[in-house]
Protein backbone atom coordinates (compact mmCIF):
# COMPACT_ATOMS: atom_id res chain seq x y z
CA UNK A 1 0.00 0.00 0.00
CA UNK A 2 1.09 3.62 -1.22
CA UNK A 3 1.75 5.66 2.21
CA UNK A 4 -0.24 8.99 2.78
CA UNK A 5 1.63 11.65 1.00
CA UNK A 6 1.49 15.08 1.95
CA UNK A 7 3.37 18.23 0.88
CA UNK A 8 3.97 22.03 2.00
CA UNK A 9 4.93 24.14 -0.22
CA UNK A 10 8.77 24.49 -1.27
CA UNK A 11 9.61 27.86 0.36
CA UNK A 12 11.78 30.60 -1.33
CA UNK A 13 15.61 29.80 -0.40
CA UNK A 14 15.93 33.67 -1.21
CA UNK A 15 14.79 34.93 2.67
CA UNK A 16 14.46 33.42 5.93
CA UNK A 17 11.69 31.45 7.17
CA UNK A 18 8.46 33.45 8.78
CA UNK A 19 5.52 32.97 10.61
CA UNK A 20 3.56 32.14 7.72
CA UNK A 21 5.85 29.59 6.61
CA UNK A 22 6.15 28.32 9.73
CA UNK A 23 2.00 28.27 10.12
CA UNK A 24 1.96 25.93 6.77
CA UNK A 25 4.36 23.65 8.39
CA UNK A 26 3.63 23.18 11.73
CA UNK A 27 -0.27 22.32 10.03
CA UNK A 28 1.24 19.66 7.69
CA UNK A 29 3.01 18.47 10.63
CA UNK A 30 0.20 18.07 12.53
CA UNK A 31 -1.78 16.57 10.07
CA UNK A 32 1.06 13.62 9.47
CA UNK A 33 1.28 13.24 13.16
CA UNK A 34 -2.24 12.69 13.58
CA UNK A 35 -2.54 10.43 10.74
CA UNK A 36 0.63 8.55 12.11
CA UNK A 37 -1.24 8.33 15.37
CA UNK A 38 -4.43 6.73 13.89
CA UNK A 39 -2.28 3.76 12.57
CA UNK A 40 -1.20 5.34 9.08
CA UNK A 41 1.60 4.81 6.93
CA UNK A 42 2.33 8.81 6.18
CA UNK A 43 5.31 10.48 3.99
CA UNK A 44 5.64 13.98 4.73
CA UNK A 45 7.58 16.22 2.53
CA UNK A 46 9.00 19.60 2.82
CA UNK A 47 11.85 21.65 0.81
CA UNK A 48 12.98 24.93 -0.72
CA UNK A 49 12.60 26.09 -4.24
CA UNK A 50 16.11 27.37 -4.79
CA UNK A 51 16.04 28.78 -8.40
CA UNK A 52 14.70 31.40 -10.83
CA UNK A 53 15.29 35.05 -10.66
CA UNK A 54 14.40 35.78 -7.31
CA UNK A 55 17.22 34.18 -5.86
CA UNK A 56 19.70 35.21 -8.33
CA UNK A 57 18.99 38.66 -7.16
CA UNK A 58 19.16 38.08 -3.32
CA UNK A 59 22.42 35.91 -3.51
CA UNK A 60 23.78 39.25 -5.54
CA UNK A 61 22.59 41.26 -3.04
CA UNK A 62 24.40 39.51 -0.61
CA UNK A 63 27.88 39.10 -2.84
CA UNK A 64 27.14 35.29 -3.06
CA UNK A 65 26.50 32.57 -5.29
CA UNK A 66 23.30 31.45 -6.09
CA UNK A 67 24.07 28.09 -5.21
CA UNK A 68 25.90 28.88 -1.88
CA UNK A 69 23.17 31.08 -0.95
CA UNK A 70 20.80 28.03 -1.54
CA UNK A 71 22.90 25.89 0.75
CA UNK A 72 22.80 28.32 3.57
CA UNK A 73 19.30 28.85 3.41
CA UNK A 74 18.38 25.19 2.98
CA UNK A 75 20.32 24.59 5.91
CA UNK A 76 18.63 27.48 7.71
CA UNK A 77 14.52 26.03 6.95
CA UNK A 78 15.61 22.46 8.12
CA UNK A 79 17.03 23.60 11.25
CA UNK A 80 13.80 26.07 11.69
CA UNK A 81 11.82 23.17 11.10
CA UNK A 82 13.76 20.71 13.23
CA UNK A 83 13.45 23.24 16.33
CA UNK A 84 9.87 23.54 15.66
CA UNK A 85 9.41 19.39 15.59
CA UNK A 86 8.42 18.99 12.38
CA UNK A 87 8.67 15.54 11.53
CA UNK A 88 9.13 15.46 7.60
CA UNK A 89 10.76 12.30 5.97
CA UNK A 90 11.92 14.35 3.08
CA UNK A 91 13.16 18.13 2.54
CA UNK A 92 13.81 18.43 -1.61
CA UNK A 93 15.65 21.16 -2.67
CA UNK A 94 15.32 21.83 -6.85
CA UNK A 95 18.92 22.19 -6.76
CA UNK A 96 19.20 18.68 -6.16
CA UNK A 97 20.35 16.59 -9.24
CA UNK A 98 17.66 13.80 -9.21
CA UNK A 99 15.24 17.02 -9.54
CA UNK A 100 16.86 18.45 -11.93
CA UNK A 101 17.44 15.25 -13.96
CA UNK A 102 13.39 14.56 -13.39
CA UNK A 103 12.20 18.38 -14.71
CA UNK A 104 14.18 17.25 -17.99
CA UNK A 105 13.12 14.03 -18.30
CA UNK A 106 9.32 15.72 -18.34
CA UNK A 107 10.35 18.59 -20.46
CA UNK A 108 11.64 16.13 -23.09
CA UNK A 109 8.67 13.89 -22.94
CA UNK A 110 6.44 16.93 -22.66
CA UNK A 111 8.42 18.58 -25.59
CA UNK A 112 8.20 15.14 -27.97
CA UNK A 113 4.56 14.53 -27.21
CA UNK A 114 3.77 18.57 -28.61
CA UNK A 115 2.81 19.82 -25.63
CA UNK A 116 5.47 22.56 -25.65
CA UNK A 117 6.03 24.86 -28.74
CA UNK A 118 7.86 28.01 -28.96
CA UNK A 119 6.48 31.52 -29.91
CA UNK A 120 7.80 35.53 -28.85
CA UNK A 121 6.18 36.56 -25.92
CA UNK A 122 5.86 40.47 -25.07
CA UNK A 123 4.38 41.46 -21.85
CA UNK A 124 5.21 42.00 -18.67
CA UNK A 125 7.05 40.79 -16.22
CA UNK A 126 7.45 40.77 -12.04
CA UNK A 127 10.59 39.82 -10.78
CA UNK A 128 9.39 39.03 -7.84
CA UNK A 129 6.61 36.83 -8.51
CA UNK A 130 8.71 35.48 -11.05
CA UNK A 131 5.76 35.81 -13.59
CA UNK A 132 4.35 37.68 -16.74
CA UNK A 133 1.58 40.13 -16.73
CA UNK A 134 -0.94 41.26 -19.18
CA UNK A 135 -0.88 45.18 -19.95
CA UNK A 136 -4.65 45.12 -18.54
CA UNK A 137 -3.48 43.12 -15.21
CA UNK A 138 -0.85 46.00 -15.05
CA UNK A 139 -3.06 49.08 -15.79
CA UNK A 140 -1.43 52.29 -16.75
CA UNK A 141 0.83 52.26 -13.09
CA UNK A 142 2.62 49.09 -14.38
CA UNK A 143 1.85 47.54 -11.26
CA UNK A 144 2.44 43.77 -10.45
CA UNK A 145 -1.29 43.13 -9.27
CA UNK A 146 0.15 40.84 -6.64
CA UNK A 147 2.96 42.49 -5.19
CA UNK A 148 2.64 46.04 -6.22
CA UNK A 149 6.08 46.41 -7.77
CA UNK A 150 6.44 48.10 -10.98
CA UNK A 151 6.99 45.45 -13.50
CA UNK A 152 9.07 45.30 -16.55
CA UNK A 153 8.19 45.53 -20.17
CA UNK A 154 9.77 42.22 -22.24
CA UNK A 155 9.55 40.76 -25.75
CA UNK A 156 11.37 37.27 -26.16
CA UNK A 157 11.67 34.05 -27.69
CA UNK A 158 9.91 31.57 -25.22
CA UNK A 159 8.96 28.17 -24.75
CA UNK A 160 4.62 27.63 -23.95
CA UNK A 161 3.10 24.70 -22.85
CA UNK A 162 -0.23 23.78 -24.47
CA UNK A 163 -2.32 24.88 -21.01
CA UNK A 164 -5.24 25.99 -22.57
CA UNK A 165 -6.10 22.54 -24.19
CA UNK A 166 -6.40 21.34 -20.87
CA UNK A 167 -9.15 23.24 -19.57
CA UNK A 168 -12.58 21.42 -20.02
CA UNK A 169 -10.84 18.69 -18.56
CA UNK A 170 -9.87 20.28 -15.58
CA UNK A 171 -13.05 22.14 -15.38
CA UNK A 172 -14.73 18.51 -15.23
CA UNK A 173 -12.10 17.48 -12.84
CA UNK A 174 -13.01 20.13 -10.16
CA UNK A 175 -16.68 20.08 -11.23
CA UNK A 176 -16.79 16.44 -10.07
CA UNK A 177 -14.77 16.21 -7.04
CA UNK A 178 -16.33 18.65 -4.97
CA UNK A 179 -13.46 18.47 -2.30
CA UNK A 180 -10.26 18.24 -4.59
CA UNK A 181 -9.73 22.06 -3.44
CA UNK A 182 -11.00 23.25 -0.04
CA UNK A 183 -12.14 24.97 1.70
CA UNK A 184 -15.37 25.89 -0.59
CA UNK A 185 -14.61 29.45 -0.95
CA UNK A 186 -11.21 29.11 -2.23
CA UNK A 187 -13.15 26.26 -4.80
CA UNK A 188 -15.13 28.71 -6.02
CA UNK A 189 -12.40 31.57 -6.73
CA UNK A 190 -10.87 28.60 -9.25
CA UNK A 191 -13.65 27.80 -10.59
CA UNK A 192 -14.41 31.58 -11.12
CA UNK A 193 -10.51 31.57 -12.78
CA UNK A 194 -11.23 29.31 -15.01
CA UNK A 195 -14.61 31.02 -16.23
CA UNK A 196 -12.23 32.68 -18.44
CA UNK A 197 -10.44 31.27 -21.24
CA UNK A 198 -7.25 29.68 -20.26
CA UNK A 199 -4.27 30.59 -21.77
CA UNK A 200 -1.18 28.78 -22.44
CA UNK A 201 1.76 29.05 -20.14
CA UNK A 202 5.22 30.53 -21.06
CA UNK A 203 7.85 27.93 -19.15
CA UNK A 204 11.13 29.15 -20.07
CA UNK A 205 13.50 32.29 -19.46
CA UNK A 206 16.27 32.95 -22.16
CA UNK A 207 19.32 32.48 -19.96
CA UNK A 208 20.53 35.80 -21.55
CA UNK A 209 18.08 37.22 -18.92
CA UNK A 210 17.96 34.92 -16.61
CA UNK A 211 20.70 31.84 -16.31
CA UNK A 212 20.16 30.21 -12.82
CA UNK A 213 17.48 28.04 -13.28
CA UNK A 214 17.50 24.08 -15.04
CA UNK A 215 18.06 24.11 -18.50
CA UNK A 216 15.73 23.05 -21.25
CA UNK A 217 16.79 20.03 -22.71
CA UNK A 218 15.42 20.64 -26.24
CA UNK A 219 17.34 24.26 -26.12
CA UNK A 220 20.07 25.14 -24.04
CA UNK A 221 19.46 29.07 -24.43
CA UNK A 222 16.85 28.62 -22.17
CA UNK A 223 16.17 27.74 -18.48
CA UNK A 224 13.07 26.36 -17.35
CA UNK A 225 10.32 28.86 -15.66
CA UNK A 226 11.36 28.35 -11.32
CA UNK A 227 7.19 27.59 -11.17
CA UNK A 228 6.95 24.65 -13.39
CA UNK A 229 10.48 23.58 -11.89
CA UNK A 230 9.55 23.84 -8.66
CA UNK A 231 5.62 21.95 -8.91
CA UNK A 232 8.02 19.62 -10.03
CA UNK A 233 9.41 18.89 -6.82
CA UNK A 234 6.94 17.55 -5.30
CA UNK A 235 6.96 14.33 -7.64
CA UNK A 236 10.94 14.19 -7.14
CA UNK A 237 10.32 14.39 -3.43
CA UNK A 238 8.08 11.52 -3.70
CA UNK A 239 10.33 8.92 -4.73
CA UNK A 240 12.85 8.04 -1.82
CA UNK A 241 16.13 7.44 -3.67
CA UNK A 242 18.22 4.09 -3.15
CA UNK A 243 19.85 4.82 0.22
CA UNK A 244 16.48 5.49 1.89
CA UNK A 245 15.46 2.51 4.12
CA UNK A 246 12.26 2.57 2.24
CA UNK A 247 13.73 0.91 -0.70
CA UNK A 248 14.40 2.09 -4.62
CA UNK A 249 11.15 1.58 -5.60
CA UNK A 250 9.40 3.35 -3.02
CA UNK A 251 7.40 5.85 -5.04
CA UNK A 252 4.41 7.72 -3.48
CA UNK A 253 2.57 10.32 -5.89
CA UNK A 254 0.32 11.15 -6.18
CA UNK A 255 -0.09 13.09 -3.11
CA UNK A 256 -2.58 12.75 -0.94
CA UNK A 257 -2.86 16.15 0.90
CA UNK A 258 -1.05 19.22 -0.78
CA UNK A 259 -1.11 22.10 1.54
CA UNK A 260 -0.77 25.86 0.58
CA UNK A 261 -1.25 29.28 1.08
CA UNK A 262 -4.18 30.75 -0.82
CA UNK A 263 -1.68 32.94 -2.45
CA UNK A 264 -0.35 30.08 -4.18
CA UNK A 265 -3.83 28.36 -5.35
CA UNK A 266 -3.61 29.04 -8.99
CA UNK A 267 -0.52 27.59 -9.55
CA UNK A 268 -1.27 24.36 -7.42
CA UNK A 269 -4.44 24.21 -8.82
CA UNK A 270 -4.46 25.11 -12.25
CA UNK A 271 -0.83 25.08 -13.82
CA UNK A 272 -0.09 22.00 -11.50
CA UNK A 273 -2.75 19.42 -12.49
CA UNK A 274 -2.22 20.67 -16.17
CA UNK A 275 1.00 20.27 -16.57
CA UNK A 276 0.39 16.14 -14.22
CA UNK A 277 -2.24 15.99 -17.14
CA UNK A 278 0.45 16.33 -19.97
CA UNK A 279 2.72 14.65 -18.80
CA UNK A 280 0.46 11.49 -17.96
CA UNK A 281 0.80 11.67 -14.38
CA UNK A 282 -1.92 11.15 -11.61
CA UNK A 283 -3.15 14.27 -9.82
CA UNK A 284 -2.95 14.86 -6.27
CA UNK A 285 -5.97 13.67 -4.53
CA UNK A 286 -6.64 16.81 -2.37
CA UNK A 287 -5.51 20.80 -2.23
CA UNK A 288 -5.67 23.02 1.27
CA UNK A 289 -5.17 26.58 0.37
CA UNK A 290 -5.63 28.01 3.56
CA UNK A 291 -5.63 31.84 4.40
CA UNK A 292 -2.83 34.42 5.77
CA UNK A 293 -1.44 35.68 9.07
CA UNK A 294 -1.66 39.33 8.75
CA UNK A 295 -0.41 41.79 11.09
CA UNK A 296 -2.77 44.89 11.48
CA UNK A 297 -4.69 43.92 8.09
CA UNK A 298 -1.91 43.65 5.86
CA UNK A 299 -0.21 40.47 5.19
CA UNK A 300 2.82 39.08 6.71
CA UNK A 301 5.49 38.83 4.64
CA UNK A 302 9.35 39.88 3.63
CA UNK A 303 8.75 42.55 1.47
CA UNK A 304 6.34 44.16 3.86
CA UNK A 305 8.89 44.03 6.83
CA UNK A 306 6.08 43.21 8.75
CA UNK A 307 7.42 39.40 9.91
CA UNK A 308 7.33 37.89 12.94
CA UNK A 309 10.71 34.82 13.25
CA UNK A 310 8.78 31.95 14.67
CA UNK A 311 12.33 31.09 16.28
CA UNK A 312 12.28 34.36 18.20
CA UNK A 313 9.17 33.17 19.58
CA UNK A 314 10.26 29.55 19.81
CA UNK A 315 13.04 30.77 22.03
CA UNK A 316 11.04 32.85 24.77
CA UNK A 317 7.29 30.62 25.35
CA UNK A 318 8.55 27.48 23.22
CA UNK A 319 7.76 25.19 20.76
CA UNK A 320 4.69 23.70 21.70
CA UNK A 321 3.58 27.19 22.90
CA UNK A 322 4.11 28.83 19.28
CA UNK A 323 2.46 25.41 17.64
CA UNK A 324 -0.91 25.58 20.26
CA UNK A 325 -1.60 29.57 18.97
CA UNK A 326 -0.69 29.16 15.36
CA UNK A 327 -3.18 26.48 15.11
CA UNK A 328 -5.42 27.35 17.78
CA UNK A 329 -6.55 30.77 16.53
CA UNK A 330 -6.60 30.44 13.15
CA UNK A 331 -9.60 28.78 11.50
CA UNK A 332 -8.26 26.41 8.81
CA UNK A 333 -9.04 27.92 5.31
CA UNK A 334 -9.59 31.74 6.69
CA UNK A 335 -6.83 34.91 7.89
CA UNK A 336 -5.97 35.73 11.52
CA UNK A 337 -4.30 38.62 12.68
CA UNK A 338 -1.45 37.83 15.08
CA UNK A 339 -1.07 40.17 18.20
CA UNK A 340 1.01 39.32 21.42
CA UNK A 341 -2.48 39.69 23.46
CA UNK A 342 -4.16 36.75 21.31
CA UNK A 343 -0.95 34.92 21.73
CA UNK A 344 -1.00 35.35 25.31
CA UNK A 345 -4.85 34.51 25.31
CA UNK A 346 -4.41 31.68 24.28
CA UNK A 347 -1.31 30.18 26.01
CA UNK A 348 -3.66 31.35 29.26
CA UNK A 349 -6.16 28.89 27.79
CA UNK A 350 -3.64 25.96 27.72
CA UNK A 351 -2.70 27.03 31.51
CA UNK A 352 -5.69 27.62 33.13
CA UNK A 353 -7.66 24.38 31.43
CA UNK A 354 -5.40 21.86 30.78
CA UNK A 355 -2.32 22.79 32.44
CA UNK A 356 -4.79 23.11 35.33
CA UNK A 357 -7.06 19.59 35.24
CA UNK A 358 -3.35 17.87 34.47
CA UNK A 359 -1.93 19.12 37.88
CA UNK A 360 -5.10 19.28 39.89
CA UNK A 361 -5.42 15.27 38.59
CA UNK A 362 -2.29 14.61 39.11
CA UNK A 363 -1.24 15.82 42.26
CA UNK A 364 -5.14 13.99 43.96
CA UNK A 365 -3.75 10.78 42.52
CA UNK A 366 -0.98 11.70 45.05
CA UNK A 367 -2.11 12.19 47.63
CA UNK A 368 -5.01 10.35 47.91
CA UNK A 369 -3.94 7.12 46.23
CA UNK A 370 -0.19 7.33 46.44
CA UNK A 371 0.33 8.33 43.15
CA UNK A 372 -1.30 4.84 41.98
CA UNK A 373 -4.92 3.98 41.04
CA UNK A 374 -6.36 0.41 41.05
CA UNK A 375 -6.40 -0.88 37.56
CA UNK A 376 -9.75 -1.70 36.06
CA UNK A 377 -11.92 1.50 38.24
CA UNK A 378 -15.46 1.99 36.52
CA UNK A 379 -15.06 5.63 34.99
CA UNK A 380 -17.57 8.18 34.27
CA UNK A 381 -18.22 10.65 31.44
CA UNK A 382 -18.27 7.87 28.81
CA UNK A 383 -20.14 9.20 26.29
CA UNK A 384 -18.84 12.57 26.98
CA UNK A 385 -15.50 10.40 25.57
CA UNK A 386 -17.07 8.69 23.24
CA UNK A 387 -18.77 12.06 21.38
CA UNK A 388 -14.96 13.89 21.52
CA UNK A 389 -13.38 11.05 19.57
CA UNK A 390 -15.97 11.33 17.24
CA UNK A 391 -16.02 14.88 16.51
CA UNK A 392 -12.65 15.07 16.71
CA UNK A 393 -11.82 12.71 14.14
CA UNK A 394 -14.56 14.02 11.68
CA UNK A 395 -12.87 17.75 12.35
CA UNK A 396 -9.71 16.57 11.41
CA UNK A 397 -10.74 14.10 8.08
CA UNK A 398 -12.49 17.36 7.10
CA UNK A 399 -8.87 19.47 7.86
CA UNK A 400 -11.00 21.82 10.65
CA UNK A 401 -7.94 21.51 12.95
CA UNK A 402 -8.85 24.88 15.04
CA UNK A 403 -12.57 22.59 15.45
CA UNK A 404 -10.92 19.92 16.52
CA UNK A 405 -8.84 21.75 19.33
CA UNK A 406 -11.65 23.26 20.30
CA UNK A 407 -13.65 19.98 21.27
CA UNK A 408 -10.68 18.45 23.11
CA UNK A 409 -10.14 21.55 25.64
CA UNK A 410 -14.30 21.29 25.91
CA UNK A 411 -13.76 17.93 27.19
CA UNK A 412 -10.77 19.62 29.59
CA UNK A 413 -13.09 22.41 30.57
CA UNK A 414 -15.91 19.02 31.34
CA UNK A 415 -13.58 17.19 33.10
CA UNK A 416 -12.62 20.45 35.27
CA UNK A 417 -16.30 21.18 35.95
CA UNK A 418 -16.19 17.21 36.89
CA UNK A 419 -13.71 18.25 39.97
CA UNK A 420 -15.63 20.64 41.26
CA UNK A 421 -18.91 18.96 41.10
CA UNK A 422 -17.41 15.82 42.79
CA UNK A 423 -15.23 17.30 45.34
CA UNK A 424 -12.89 14.36 45.36
CA UNK A 425 -11.64 16.01 48.37
CA UNK A 426 -14.31 15.64 50.29
CA UNK A 427 -15.09 12.20 49.05
CA UNK A 428 -11.14 11.45 50.26
CA UNK A 429 -12.12 12.25 53.95
CA UNK A 430 -15.07 9.83 53.81
CA UNK A 431 -14.01 5.92 54.09
CA UNK A 432 -17.33 4.84 52.80
CA UNK A 433 -16.87 6.73 49.48
CA UNK A 434 -13.35 4.94 47.93
CA UNK A 435 -14.89 3.72 45.32
CA UNK A 436 -16.33 6.86 43.87
CA UNK A 437 -13.03 8.56 44.72
CA UNK A 438 -11.53 5.71 42.93
CA UNK A 439 -13.78 6.43 39.71
CA UNK A 440 -13.37 9.88 39.97
CA UNK A 441 -9.67 9.96 39.73
CA UNK A 442 -10.04 7.16 37.28
CA UNK A 443 -11.83 9.27 34.94
CA UNK A 444 -10.06 12.30 35.07
CA UNK A 445 -6.92 9.78 34.53
CA UNK A 446 -8.63 8.38 31.39
CA UNK A 447 -9.69 12.11 29.51
CA UNK A 448 -6.29 13.49 30.63
CA UNK A 449 -4.65 10.31 28.26
CA UNK A 450 -7.24 10.93 25.91
CA UNK A 451 -5.85 14.79 25.32
CA UNK A 452 -2.40 13.09 25.67
CA UNK A 453 -3.57 11.74 22.15
CA UNK A 454 -5.59 14.29 20.74
CA UNK A 455 -2.94 17.02 21.58
CA UNK A 456 0.24 15.27 20.52
CA UNK A 457 0.11 16.44 16.85
CA UNK A 458 -0.06 19.74 18.03
CA UNK A 459 2.28 19.83 21.09
CA UNK A 460 3.87 16.75 20.72
CA UNK A 461 6.82 17.56 23.26
CA UNK A 462 3.93 19.01 25.97
CA UNK A 463 1.87 15.68 25.23
CA UNK A 464 4.74 13.04 26.07
CA UNK A 465 5.75 14.78 29.70
CA UNK A 466 2.07 14.75 30.51
CA UNK A 467 2.09 11.12 29.53
CA UNK A 468 5.29 10.58 31.59
CA UNK A 469 3.97 12.57 34.50
CA UNK A 470 0.67 10.14 34.00
CA UNK A 471 2.50 7.18 34.39
CA UNK A 472 2.19 6.01 31.05
CA UNK A 473 5.51 5.14 29.41
CA UNK A 474 4.40 6.42 26.14
CA UNK A 475 1.46 8.77 24.81
CA UNK A 476 -0.84 5.96 23.15
CA UNK A 477 -1.85 6.07 19.99
CA UNK A 478 -5.91 5.92 19.27
CA UNK A 479 -5.19 1.94 18.80
CA UNK A 480 -3.41 1.24 21.99
CA UNK A 481 -5.07 3.82 24.21
CA UNK A 482 -6.53 0.90 26.25
CA UNK A 483 -3.02 -0.89 26.56
CA UNK A 484 -0.79 1.52 27.25
CA UNK A 485 -3.75 2.74 30.17
CA UNK A 486 -3.97 -0.74 31.81
CA UNK A 487 -0.12 -0.39 31.88
CA UNK A 488 -0.20 2.91 34.13
CA UNK A 489 3.02 3.21 36.76
CA UNK A 490 3.17 5.88 39.53
CA UNK A 491 2.28 9.56 38.40
CA UNK A 492 4.50 12.06 38.73
CA UNK A 493 4.31 16.07 40.53
CA UNK A 494 5.68 18.57 39.02
CA UNK A 495 5.96 22.06 37.75
CA UNK A 496 3.19 23.27 35.82
CA UNK A 497 3.08 22.33 32.65
CA UNK A 498 2.35 25.73 31.38
CA UNK A 499 3.90 28.25 33.84
CA UNK A 500 2.40 31.37 33.40
CA UNK A 501 5.51 33.18 34.22
CA UNK A 502 6.73 33.17 30.57
CA UNK A 503 4.29 35.37 29.19
O1 LIG B 1 5.47 30.74 -2.96
N1 LIG B 1 0.37 33.60 6.19
O2 LIG B 1 7.30 30.24 -1.67
P1 LIG B 1 7.18 31.25 -0.46
C1 LIG B 1 0.23 32.29 6.00
N2 LIG B 1 8.38 28.88 -3.62
N3 LIG B 1 1.06 31.57 5.22
C2 LIG B 1 2.06 32.21 4.61
C3 LIG B 1 2.27 33.59 4.76
C4 LIG B 1 1.36 34.30 5.61
N4 LIG B 1 1.47 35.60 5.86
N5 LIG B 1 3.35 33.94 4.05
C5 LIG B 1 3.82 32.80 3.47
C6 LIG B 1 6.52 30.15 -2.77
N6 LIG B 1 3.05 31.74 3.81
C7 LIG B 1 7.01 29.12 -3.78
C8 LIG B 1 6.20 27.85 -3.60
S1 LIG B 1 5.63 25.31 -4.24
C9 LIG B 1 5.88 24.35 -5.58
C10 LIG B 1 6.53 26.77 -4.59
C11 LIG B 1 3.23 30.34 3.43
O3 LIG B 1 8.47 31.17 0.29
C12 LIG B 1 2.06 29.85 2.60
O4 LIG B 1 2.05 28.45 2.61
O5 LIG B 1 6.73 32.59 -0.93
C13 LIG B 1 2.44 30.33 1.23
O6 LIG B 1 1.72 29.69 0.21
C14 LIG B 1 3.91 29.98 1.22
O7 LIG B 1 4.35 30.26 2.57
C15 LIG B 1 4.71 30.80 0.22
O8 LIG B 1 6.06 30.60 0.46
Amino acid sequence: MKPYYLTTPIYYASGEPHIGHAYTTILTDTLARYGRQTGTDVTFLTGTDEHGQKMKEAAADKKTSPKELADKMAEGFKKAWIDLDISFDRFIRTTDQAHVDLVQDILIRLWENKEIYSDIYSGWYCIHEERYWTSREVGGQQLCPDCKRPVEYVEETNYFFRMGKYQERLLSHINKNPNWIIPKTRRNEVLGFLNKPLEDLSISRPKKRLDWGITLPFDESHVCYVWVDALFSYVTGSSFPSESTKGPEYNCWPADLQVVGKDILTTHSVYWPTLLMASNLPLPKKILAHGWWLSEDAKMSKSMGNVIDPLQLKEQFGTDAVRWYLLRDMPTGSDATFTKERFNTRYEELANVLGNLASRTISMIAKYKLGVLPSKTETDLKEELKETLHKFKQHMEELQVHSALDVAMDLARKANAYIDQKEPWALARDTAQVQSLDTTLATLHRILTLLTILLFPVMPEKMSELARRLGLSTVPTLNNFDVILSERSKVEEGSPLFPKDIL
